[in-house]
């Protein structure tokens, strides 16, 4: 950090605070040099105002622009001159939309406050009652009733649900004000009472709400998971980006829509949050519209009680080059504003923190008056002539319609960029003694004399009795309200949120179209990388799906081989390609095009998860199928993004997911940080996800294949993990007749060439050529004839036994049905040595079935740096390994010499001492 230098009266030069505090210390100068001057001199002040005169005159004859012209000039002119132009971030603390350029509101204002206040009652109601039903259920009240108005003004103006084919504007709830969303889609007739009454009750054999926006729970409502913190803001730029994608590719019209981002002041912390800033802006994403709803707490205070959180995100939003509406004091602020002659009501603003707007809000209008205008006698005087009530309802720019209107308007004619409206609002708005309370966020239910008072302050026409039972209020059909708020969604096309799936599908290619990869690789060594890459090119070239592919990449497309991708589709780049690349020449230059089809996202997994959930849920979203394939070093993949994978599961999100630099010993020499062991344990929590570790590059070709089949063709809510490993080895063509073992999970590739097997050898990846090696060990110096299997994956094997076994638990008196694994393995004898480059987890999840027959080898523990034979004999999952595990098994079942066996260990250059390496 540099130390701030002043510079002082009577010292001539800059000095740092250190430098003079020291100085001070030991007395090398007087203290008093630390006294500021005592203000400029009459000349300079006489220079000043004439200045300021000359700039007031041209701003009023010439008008604003003019003026702005002119600064930009001076400042141009100071910067040649060597003059340090401090860099103004914030501008002051007032609305950025100044009162006299308002437009008025179009509204009907009375009926949109009684719709509004309905709504609030019943969001309240619902988390209210269902609490003292069901003591803990939980639910949120206090965001709604800070968010109430943004989201109205929306609804009843900005948020528009079709043009013509296309769905219309998408909008980012804020995930714990789903009691508001559902309330207004209950008074709108679209749920029905049962299903509000039954809220955080999804499980009572009636149709109940999910707790906040699940697509995987509502499908037909929710169309964006929101509620973890900071993936809502993050996917809704990526969002907006991937839009202008389509549109520059040609895929969807170019239409006016929006993506609307409601967040949290506090989720503003998450990095998600406000990580890809930039990116918005650098792609002039004029589609896009942040709405920040500040009421300045979080879950246990407040954001930021030193500061101001509105200035920070200001400051923070504008260096990324948003344009930022300040949306802080509602209208009755400007009577004030108006008297305010010498900007001391500003300055009071600006001196107060966010911690004491809370205070005000909490305490009231006597202490208002004290601590906030009593500051100043000129303050004091200018409120003299109201009442402690009006100084309490002195409201805040979010709860004012008029001025949520006038944002939204400017945002949505924004041009050239993204628009961010920082929204001043009051938590818990309206509840009375929960108002602005530190503890607010947690409250769920309201006290007897505060639902009557909510019930009085909203008008709420129901009995006091109903009212603390926190009964829902809906007006009549034909009522003002129920028909005002339906006509006006019916202009807007349509009732919102709203998710909807079209049931046409998309042929898929069969797997004659992979010939080139089912063939094998003619004796040349290659990685299953490798062959996917060209696998991709192929796909990439079918003329029905070819352009619906979206290849994903976070600056690792030349660790995959993916140069010639890059040449063949091009990288997307909104600008087209301003310069020319230095490659120009070469056959694979780096192409950026404006229709290009690469996402080539940077150095980001989280951006490019959150391309890859709008390009997989666009089939929804936007009505085309398109096929996303993210490709990335798979130790930051789940690792670093899994909740981001968990979200893209509950939208329901189609698409591959393809690790490259798999294992934790074929990722040669890269060490700790980077060689993943875990990644398919993680893969294997997410319901949806269907994990692969395919050894052959044929193997792919079946599961991607087979894949699009069920996700495009088919329509089933499903998507894909494989793993790509970078060793090279000759590809074998395809077995005949191995398909259905590849996607279920297990085939035997090599059965032992002689007499029957004793022990069975599973491999997955590259692991799958140790074991095979291992085969010929076991075979040609112990005599022992081994099976090799290729375990694609572990993961559906496990699946199909789970529900299997449960079937059987529910069914005790129908004939018992067999896991797959159970089947494939039918005459296969012996102990079943289990060799992955994963951790051991992987193949135990197979141990209830195998019982004591398997034996796992893995790589539990921090990876080397080092070469790959290094690095399986450190883990213990090379052929030698794998060999004298078939024989210490053996050996202790009886099967084979055990003193032989432990001769062999060492024979096979095992140190049966050194330490193990999931601790070392
Ligand atoms: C990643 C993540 N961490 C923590 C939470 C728990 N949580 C839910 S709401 C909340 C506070 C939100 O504060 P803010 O964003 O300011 O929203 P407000 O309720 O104040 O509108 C927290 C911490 C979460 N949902 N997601
Ligand atoms: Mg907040």
């Amino acid at each position: 950090m540099p130390e701030t230098a002043l510079r002082f009266s009577g010292v001539d030069s800059y000095l740092y605070i250190s430098d003079i505090e020291e100085a001070v210390a030991t007395q090398e100068i007087p203290t008093r040099v630390l006294e500021f001057p005592a203000g400029p001199d009459i000349d300079s002040e006489e220079e000043m105002a004439e200045w300021l005169e000359a700039f007031d005159q041209v701003v009023d004859e010439e008008g604003a622009r003019r003026g702005c012209e002119l600064l930009d000039a001076l400042m141009q002119r100071a910067r040649e001159s060597g003059v340090q132009v401090p860099v103004q971030l914030n501008t002051p603390y007032v609305n950025t939309i100044p009162v006299e350029q308002e437009v008025p509101y179009p509204g009907d204002r009375q009926l949109e406050r009684r719709i509004k206040s309905l709504i609030r009652w019943n969001a309240m109601a619902m988390v209210h009652r269902q609490n003292k039903k069901d003591a803990g259920i939980g639910g949120h009240i206090s965001t709604y009733s800070s968010l109430a108005t943004l989201l109205e003004v929306g609804f009843n103006h900005f948020f528009h649900a079709r043009y013509e084919d296309q769905p219309g504007d998408f909008i980012y709830f804020q995930g714990h004000s789903s009691p508001g969303v559902y309330a207004r889609a209950y008074l709108e007739g679209r749920l029905s009472e049962e299903q509000v009454l039954n809220f955080r009750h999804e499980l009572r054999g009636a149709p109940g709400l999910p707790s906040y926006p699940h697509p995987w729970l509502l499908p037909d409502f929710w169309r964006f998971p929101t509620v973890s913190m900071g993936i809502g803001p993050l996917n809704a730029i990526y969002q907006a980006r991937f839009m202008r994608y389509l549109e520059n590719r040609g895929i969807i019209p170019a239409t006016p829509r929006k993506v609307w981002a409601f967040v949290g002041d506090g989720e503003t912390d998450e990095p998600e949050s406000m990580g890809s800033l930039t990116l918005a802006s650098r792609e002039k994403l004029d589609n896009l519209i942040f709405v920040v709803n500040c009421n300045l707490q979080r879950l246990d205070g407040p954001v930021r009680g030193n500061g101001k959180i509105i200035n920070e995100l200001e400051a923070a939003f504008r260096g990324a080059g948003w344009n930022v509406i300040k949306l802080v004091w509602g209208s009755d602020w400007d009577k004030l504003f108006a008297r305010d002659k010498n900007g001391i009501l500003l300055k009071r603003m600006e001196e107060a923190v966010d911690g004491e707007y809370q205070t005000y809000k909490a305490k009231g209008g006597e202490y208002i008056r004290r601590e906030f205008f009593g500051k100043y006698p000129e303050l004091l005087e200018m409120v003299a002539d109201m009442s402690d009530d009006e100084l309490h309802r002195l409201t805040r720019g979010g709860h004012d319609p008029q001025k949520v209107y006038n944002a939204y308007k400017r945002a949505v004619e924004h041009r050239g960029g993204p628009t961010v409206i920082l929204a001043h609002t009051v938590k818990g708005y309206g509840l009375g003694s929960a108002e602005a309370r530190n503890a607010t966020h947690q409250e769920k239910k309201l006290a007897d004399q505060a639902l009557t008072a909510f019930r009085s302050r909203f008008a709420i026409p129901i009995p006091e009795l109903a009212a603390r039972d926190g009964s829902l209020y809906r007006p009549p059909d034909d009522s003002p309200e129920i028909t005002y708020m339906r006509q006006r969604r019916k202009e807007l096309g349509g009732f919102m949120p709203s998710r909807e799936v079209p049931t046409s599908s998309v042929g898929t290619p069969g797997l004659d179209h992979f010939a080139e990869s089912i063939a094998g690789s003619q004796g040349r060594a290659v990685s299953t990388t490798m062959g996917y890459v060209s696998m991709l090119r192929q796909l990439l070239k079918h003329p029905k799906i070819g352009k619906l592919i979206v290849p994903i990449i976070p600056d690792e497309g030349r660790t995959f081989g993916m140069e010639s991708i890059i040449r063949q589709v091009g990288i997307y780049a909104s600008q087209g390609q301003l310069y020319k690349p230095h490659d120009v020449d070469m056959l694979l230059y780096y192409r950026e095009e404006k229709n290009g089809q690469i996402l080539e996202e940077g150095i980001t997994e989280a951006g490019s998860m959150a391309s890859f959930t709008a390009a997989g849920t666009a089939y929804a979203n936007y009505k085309v199928p398109m096929i996303p394939f993210f490709t990335y070093y798979s130790m930051f993949g789940f690792q670093r993004i899994g909740d981001m994978v968990w979200a893209f599961a509950d939208a329901r999100g189609k698409g591959f997911l393809m690790g490259g630099t798999a294992g934790r010993t074929t990722l040669a020499g890269e060490g700790l940080q980077h060689q993943d062991g875990h990644s398919l344990v993680l893969s294997s929590t997410v319901p949806t996800c269907h994990s692969y570790d395919p050894a052959y590059v044929y193997e792919i070709a079946v599961i991607v294949q087979d894949g699009m089949r069920r996700m495009y063709q088919e329509a089933e809510d499903r998507f894909y993990y494989i793993t790509l490993y970078n060793e090279d080895y000759a590809m074998p063509e395809m077995p005949k007749g191995v398909e259905e073992g590849i996607l279920r999970g297990v085939y035997k590739y090599r059965a032992a060439d002689k007499g029957k097997a004793v022990v069975q050898l599973f491999g997955s990846g590259p692991i799958l050529n140790e074991a095979l090696h291992a085969q010929e060990i076991l075979v040609q110096r112990y005599g022992v004839a081994a099976d090799v299997w290729s375990v694609t994956s572990y993961n559906e094997l496990r699946r199909d036994a789970l529900a299997i076994e449960r079937w059987n638990r529910l069914h005790p008196t129908a004939p018992e049905k067999r896991p797959h694994i159970l089947e494939a393995l039918h005459g296969a004898e012996g102990p079943i040595i289990a060799a992955t480059d994963y951790m051991k987890a992987v193949p135990d999840q197979l141990a209830p079935w195998l019982h004591n027959r398997l034996v796992t080898l893995g790589t539990d523990g921090f990876g080397r740096s080092d070469n790959r034979q290094h690095l399986r004999r450190f883990f213990e999952v090379n052929a030698e390994s794998i060999a004298a595990a078939a024989l210490s098994r053996l050996g202790r079942d009886g099967e084979f010499d055990a003193a032989r066996a432990e001769k062999a260990i060492h024979e096979l250059g095992i140190d049966a001492e050194k330490i193990d390496p999931a601790i070392a």
